[in-house]
């Protein structure tokens, strides 16, 4: 059976640490696209990962180029094609010149890899996911954002921390937009199985929860130049392994609810399953009052953003 094909569209920070990972997990072979002035960039990228492989023993093709012609036929294509954020900016301030973007993006992969699982990464996140369906057309199955991962992820690993244990053993879910407003879930998080609840106090609780919120620009402050890159390629490539191994990994993304937990019409960070089929499942867990409004409080500050793309694709 022919190798997989994944297409990174964006090579930059994040773009350039998924092609390494895809190529130590064997996902596929690599296309990596960005603008005909970063071709150099992404070439020289994805040979210095190439030239890395006799070492990892990781039998993985990987090209850089500028031309869409070169993305035909992928059966996954990842977006992280737009700006990150700088210090003092908000992930929303990023909407003006990212929607442009994603929207030539999106036309090119409609033309180019109409049939990819695609997975949107660029921020501000669920109105960039939302503006990349609306222009491609793709089916909600084939078209998710990735966030929750990441923000659960820093939920767990802030629990691992301050509990002195394995993050394997810390499950968890964030749900919501990727901004502050976002819903990290403590009542359904458990480690080892035990409530997180009976475990630390409710002040440690809200603190993690707090850092959470805050973590993508507790990484901005400190980076001073750019956003996270590590943790967001981590959880994006999670997203695609469970797409090509059809893994039915239960996952908080950025998908398109038509009447799941009342929204109709928008992405938002909910629990998903994701095999072959792409978004196969959305999960809807039972939630208390308490975490439903925040829930919509979350979702209404994503239908500020997606009314502001909606005005402009
Ligand atoms: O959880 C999440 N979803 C977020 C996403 C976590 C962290 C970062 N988040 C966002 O991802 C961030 O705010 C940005 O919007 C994207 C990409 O972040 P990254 O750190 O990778 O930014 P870089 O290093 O600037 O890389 C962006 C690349 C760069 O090489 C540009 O030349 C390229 O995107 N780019 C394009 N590629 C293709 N086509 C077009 N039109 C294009 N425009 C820029």
């Amino acid at each position: 059976m022919a190798r997989k094909k994944i297409v990174l569209i964006g090579g930059g920070q994040i773009g350039g640490i998924q092609a390494l990972l895809c190529a130590q997990k064997q996902l596929g072979d690599v296309v990596v696209l960005d603008i005909p002035d970063a071709e150099g960039m992404v070439k020289g990228k994805t040979l210095d990962i190439a030239e890395s492989t006799a070492i990892g023993g990781y039998d993985c093709n990987l090209s850089g180029t500028s031309n869409y012609a070169d993305i035909a036929g992928a059966d996954v294509v990842i977006v992280t094609a737009g700006l990150p954020r700088k210090p003092g900016m908000t992930r929303d301030d990023l909407l003006d010149v990212n929607v442009k973007i994603i929207t030539n993006v999106a036309q090119n992969v409609k033309k180019y890899a109409p049939g990819a699982f695609c997975v949107i990464v660029t921020n501000p996140l669920d109105s960039m996911v939302y503006a990349f369906r609306k222009v491609t057309g793709f089916p909600k199955n084939m078209v998710c954002g990735m966030a929750g991962i990441l923000d659960t992820s820093r939920f767990r690993s802030f629990i691992a921390m301050e509990l002195n244990v394995s993050v394997v053993d810390v499950a968890a879910t964030v749900m919501g937009g990727h901004g502050p407003t976002m819903v990290p879930l403590p009542r359904l998080c458990t480690v080892g199985g035990i409530p997180l609840i009976e475990l630390m106090s409710q002040e440690k609780i809200d603190a993690i929860s707090k850092r959470t919120r805050e973590a993508g620009t507790e990484i901005v402050k400190l980076l001073g130049n750019g956003s996270a890159f590590f943790s967001p390629a981590a959880s994006s490539i999670v997203m695609a392994e469970s797409f090509l191994l059809d893994k039915k990994r239960v996952l908080a993304c950025a998908a398109y609810l038509e009447g799941e937990y009342g929204i109709n019409g928008y992405y938002l960070g909910v629990p998903i399953v994701i095999g072959a089929g792409g978004v196969e499942k959305i999960v809807e867990v039972k939630l208390t009052d308490d975490e439903k409004a925040l829930l919509n409080v979350s979702l209404d500050a994503v239908k500020v953003a997606v009314k502001d793309v909606d005005s402009r694709i």
